[in-house]
């Protein structure tokens, strides 16, 4: 799987996350929470960025300048693929966990909201996948939608402000079936009601991926009215030479053998 890993830049950091990382980080270093994304052409309607609460974080340093909040695991796959300065190798500054972040304010590349977006819990985050790191397009992701539909509900029992998770949803691609806001209609039509239906979330997902890369007109950006199939590397190559942005590969995953 070729990621597209995107940096998003701490503005001001959650009290509890300040603490963990205090003294650990030069002082005027940037850090980066970094999430991998197969959808970089959505990368205009980020309007948060998940991490797991429970899953614990290290700060990774990729130079005097600049530290990423990553998984150890997706630490030692970007070891291999030239993102550290010595190959095979990354240094842990700091661990933090998931929880501690949230309420960080984050700047994200492309994004309509320029002010920033917050780090807030997504108990779905995989720990075994991408960097454990999630950026939020709830216009183009059921799952995305269906979380901030529920953090903005229950903003009280997540410790959150309900705010935060209601900054607006724009549209950023069109389809013939799905209209211009392909989430929040897959996740009407299919009866989602929470995250937690996660069964429903996987065909709507599924659903999503197909209508949005074979169908999809983008509805915003440098390439609006292109068709997404063409957009998609287009803003992925600018993300990556405006340095907001690299190329994460996963390793294949070890298929095991039936007979073994
Ligand atoms: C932004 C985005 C916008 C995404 C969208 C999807 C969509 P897949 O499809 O299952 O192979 N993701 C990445 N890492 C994790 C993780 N550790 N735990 C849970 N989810 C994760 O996975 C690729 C997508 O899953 C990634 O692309 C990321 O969300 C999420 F409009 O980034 B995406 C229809 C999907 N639309």
């Amino acid at each position: 799987q070729e990621y597209t890993a995107l940096k998003l830049k701490v503005k001001e950091w959650a009290r509890e996350a300040e603490k963990a990382i205090k003294g650990k980080v030069p002082e005027g270093a940037d850090i980066f929470f970094v999430p991998a994304t197969l959808r970089p052409e959505t990368m205009y309607g980020q309007t948060c960025c998940f991490v797991g609460p429970k899953i614990t974080y290290g700060v990774f340093k990729v130079s005097e300048k600049e530290f990423y909040v990553i998984t150890d695991r997706a630490a030692r796959n970007m070891s291999y693929q030239g993102v550290f300065p010595k190959n095979g190798v990354c240094e842990k500054v700091a661990e933090i966990l998931g929880s501690a972040c949230v309420g960080t304010l984050v700047n994200a590349p492309l994004s309509v909201h320029k002010d920033g977006v917050r780090i807030l819990p997504m108990e779905s985050v995989l720990p075994t996948k991408g960097t454990g790191v999630v950026t939020s397009v709830p216009s183009d992701s059921p799952d995305d939608f269906a979380t901030v539909t529920d953090l903005a509900k229950k903003a009280e029992y997540y410790g959150i402000r309900k705010e935060w998770a209601e900054l607006e949803i724009v549209p950023i691609i069109k389809t013939p079936t799905y209209g211009d806001l392909t989430a929040p209609f897959l996740v009407k039509k299919l009866k989602i009601a929470s995250p937690k239906d996660t069964k429903q979330l996987e065909e709507a997902k599924e659903l999503a991926y197909k209508e949005g890369f074979y169908q999809g007109v983008m509805v915003i950006g440098e390439f609006k009215c292109e068709k997404v199939e063409v957009a998609k590397p287009k803003v992925r190559q600018q993300l990556l030479d405006a340095n907001e942005g690299f190329a994460y590969a996963e390793p294949e995953k070890k298929v095991v053998s039936r007979s073994a």
